[in-house]
């Protein structure tokens, strides 16, 4: 019985198992034990990381911490972090860390299109290979009120736009996740949010050479972890989580702004700048703290998610911008 009915958008963690058994309807139909106990106890679960494939960039890990992003509060340990994941390709729930592991890291390749010098096909160990990996430590906020603090590995945007050699017409970037129901079977036809496929994020150009745009290929000094979006998905730390998007297969350069996954579905809820602000809340729920995994504490949400002496100028001249969330 495949019942049509309007479809995912992020929920709060209050609320989160209701909605939950809403979009899963499979589940409904039987939930599996394993999974049910995974969900009860994440913490008891290990931190997934298949190797299915050789890591041909395997070598490159760990890449030496860049400590010039201090954080504030503890890391979060990394089998919490590595089994509480937003990847909705593979399910509404947070721990899809088993479910990620059908997504198939190599051969993978990125396309580089729209205003650019010249569209190019790369491979991911190509490109990795081009840059410069580093780790740093972020906090991420998700738009749903939660947080964590997660040592990433990878190389500055600004890398990637020079790789990609874009012309100087080009305002904005626009990035695209696998479409691949083999891969992802939420990507099914009649399953989650059909027809919005592929998942889509974007940012400007000037967003992109910010020096803390980050282009995340590992996260605890290993890659290859697919619940984080591997081999290579953006992280940019003063935004909601939703902008971060994982598993990038193209990037186009272009003078339109692009229209993300959540804001196709929710336009009223989830915009295009998406800058954290405690001030401004959810349509339905507040912003102003959020529950950190790691410590199960909630912290007071802090404006730019505590990186505005970075990004604060890029947005200055925008007043009459939405950019909150
Ligand atoms: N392709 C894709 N990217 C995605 C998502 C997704 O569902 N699909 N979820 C986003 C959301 S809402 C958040 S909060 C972060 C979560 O990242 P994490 O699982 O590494 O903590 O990934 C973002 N990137
Ligand atoms: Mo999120």
């Amino acid at each position: 019985m495949l019942i049509k009915r309007k479809r995912g958008w992020e929920i709060p963690e209050s609320q989160a198992t209701p909605e939950r058994l809403y979009f899963s309807r499979r589940k409904l139909l039987g939930a599996g034990a394993s999974l049910a106990a995974a969900s009860l106890f994440p913490e008891l679960a290990n931190a997934q990381r298949a190797s299915d494939v050789p890591d041909p960039t395997a070598s490159l890990y760990p890449a030496k911490r860049n400590d010039k992003y201090k954080f504030d509060g503890k890391l979060t340990e990394e089998r919490l972090a590595a089994n509480y994941n937003n990847f909705y390709e593979y399910g509404t729930s947070k721990y899809i860390a088993s479910a990620a592991q059908q997504l198939k890291i190599r051969p993978w390749q990125i396309k580089f299109d729209g205003m650019v010098e010249k569209e190019q096909t790369v491979d991911i160990d190509t490109l990795i290979k081009a840059v410069q990996l580093e780790e740093r430590i972020y906090r991420l906020r998700c738009v749903e009120a939660w947080s964590a603090v997660i040592p990433w590995t990878g190389f500055q945007m600004s890398e990637l736009v020079n790789f990609a050699k874009p012309l100087s017409s080009a305002k904005y970037i626009r990035m695209e996740t696998f479409n691949d129901p083999k891969m992802a079977p939420e990507q099914r036809p009649g399953f989650l949010s059909d027809g919005n496929w592929p998942y889509i994020e974007g940012c400007s150009i000037e967003e992109a050479n910010n020096e803390l745009s980050f282009m995340v290929t590992g996260a605890y000094g290993k890659g290859g972890y697919k619940q984080f979006g591997a081999p290579i998905r953006l992280m940019q730390p003063w935004k909601y989580g939703f902008k971060a998007i994982k598993s990038i297969v193209r990037v186009t350069f272009t003078d339109k702004r692009p229209v993300g996954y959540w804001e196709k579905l929710q336009v009223q809820e989830y915009g295009f700048w998406a800058n954290v602000n405690p001030e401004v809340s959810h349509p339905r729920w507040s912003q102003a703290s959020e529950r950190d995994i790691g410590t199960g504490e909630r912290r007071p949400t802090v404006l730019f998610n505590g990186y505005g002496e970075y990004v604060a100028g890029l947005y200055k001249d925008m007043k009459g911008e939405r950019l909150w969330a």
